[in-house]
C-alpha cells in the first residue's frame, strides 16, 4: 500500500483507521493454517478458515470493534498469505484469498452473502476489468469509478454492514479512494447537510445487477443517523428532486472526492469499511488487475442460504424502506 502525496487543495485528507501489517513469520504461521484449511477441497470451509484466523496474530477485536464503533471505521491489514500468481496469471480459484475472506469476517462474526441478481449469486466476487465494460460504473469498469456506498438503491436491511476487498494484483498501482462520512460531511455547510436528510432524492439500480430490464428507483434521503451515528446510502446514480437537492448532492459527491484517501492496495493487502458509514471508489485502471471482495453483514433477516434476492427485498414488509 502507499498513500498518494497529499493534495494542494483546501480539503483535509482522510487520515488511515486502523492498520495492522503481520510480519513474515506470522503471515507464514497464517499461510500454513489456511493450506491445511483449503486442503482437500476447491472451495474453502468458512469454518476452518475461521479457526485458521483466529490463530493468527491479526487484532480481531481491535478491528471489530474499528468497524463497528470507531471514528474511522475502515481498517488495512497488511501482508496477509495471498496465493502467488503466475506470470501469465488469468482470474481463476484462489484459495488464500478467498479462505481469508471467509476467515476474517467469520472471526469478526459477521455473515457473509450475495445477491441472486448481481454476478449470478457469487458471495465470492472478483474484481478485474472486463472486456466490453471499460466505461462503465462499476468495479468491471476502467474508468474511474466514482466513489458511492454498495447497493445503495436497497433499503438497509439489504446492504452490505462490511466490505471487504483482497488484492491479488495491482501492477499499475490503481488506487482504491475512502472516506467516512463524518469527513465529508464536515465539507458541506450545514444547508446541505440538511437537504441531505430530506427524502428529495432518487436513487437507480447498480450496473451491476441484472433485474430483467427493469429500473428499480427509490426516492430517499441520502443522510440519516443510525444509533448516534451518520450513515449514507448515496450511491453513482443519485439525483435530487429539486433544484435545492441537486445542489446539495452535487456538493457531497466534490466533497467526497476531495477529501478521499487514496490507497494503493498490493498483494497480500486486505480492505475492510463499514458501507453505512464510509464511501469509497477507485481510480482508472490502466493494466492488469485482480481483487476479491465480499460483502458481511450482522443483520440476516433478508439472507436465505447466503443470498439476497433483491425483488424480496424491495417486497418485505418487516424491514425499513425508507432509509
Ligand atoms: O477496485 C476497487 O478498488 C474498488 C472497487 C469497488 O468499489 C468494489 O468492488 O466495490
Ligand atoms: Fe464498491
Amino acid at each position: 500500500m502507499t498513500i498518494s502525496e497529499q493534495q494542494n487543495t483546501a480539503a483535509p485528507r482522510q487520515g488511515l483507521g486502523l492498520v495492522h501489517t503481520l510480519d513474515g513469520a506470522e503471515r507464514d504461521a497464517l499461510r500454513a493454517r489456511l493450506r491445511a484449511a483449503a486442503a482437500g477441497g476447491a472451495a474453502p470451509a468458512r469454518g476452518a478458515c475461521r479457526e485458521a484466523v483466529e490463530a493468527s496474530a491479526l487484532p480481531l477485536e481491535r478491528i471489530g470493534a474499528t468497524l463497528s464503533g470507531g471514528d474511522i471505521p475502515f481498517c488495512l491489514l497488511r501482508n496477509l498469505p495471498v496465493d502467488a500468481l503466475a506470470q501469465q496469471w488469468t482470474v481463476g480459484p484462489a484459495p488464500l484469498a478467498s479462505g481469508l475472506l471467509l476467515g476474517v469476517t467469520a472471526a469478526l462474526g459477521l455473515t457473509n452473502f450475495g445477491y441472486h441478481e448481481e454476478k449470478n449469486g457469487a458471495i465470492l466476487q472478483d474484481v478485474h476489468p472486463i472486456a466490453g465494460a471499460e466505461d462503465s460504473q462499476s468495479n468491471a469498469g476502467r474508468v474511474a469509478f466514482h466513489m458511492h456506498v454498495e447497493s445503495p438503491f436497497l433499503p438497509r436491511a439489504a446492504r452490505p454492514e462490511v466490505g471487504a476487498l483482497i488484492c491479488l494484483n495491482n501492477e499499475t498501482a490503481t488506487p482504491t479512494r475512502i472516506a467516512t462520512v463524518e469527513l465529508v460531511k464536515r465539507q458541506l455547510s450545514a444547508r446541505h447537510v440538511l437537504a441531505l436528510r430530506q427524502p428529495d432524492f432518487r436513487l437507480r439500480h447498480d450496473q451491476s445487477f441484472e433485474v430483467n430490464g427493469y429500473t428499480l428507483s427509490v426516492t430517499t434521503a441520502l443522510l440519516k443517523e443510525v444509533d448516534g451515528r451518520d450513515e449514507t446510502r448515496c450511491g453513482i446514480y443519485a439525483e435530487g428532486a429539486h433544484a435545492a437537492a441537486q445542489e446539495a448532492v452535487d456538493a457531497w459527491k466534490r466533497a467526497a472526492d476531495a477529501v478521499a484517501l487514496d490507497l494503493v492496495l498490493e498483494p497480500g493487502d486486505l480492505l475492510l469499511f463499514n458501507n453505512y458509514r464510509c464511501v469509497h471508489g477507485r481510480g482508472a485502471v490502466e493494466g492488469r488487475r485482480w481483487l476479491k471482495r465480499v460483502y458481511s453483514t450482522r443483520d440476516t433477516s433478508l439472507l436465505s442460504e447466503g443470498l439476497i434476492s433483491v425483488w424480496r427485498a424491495m417486497a418485505a414488509r418487516h424491514i425499513d424502506h425508507s432509509f
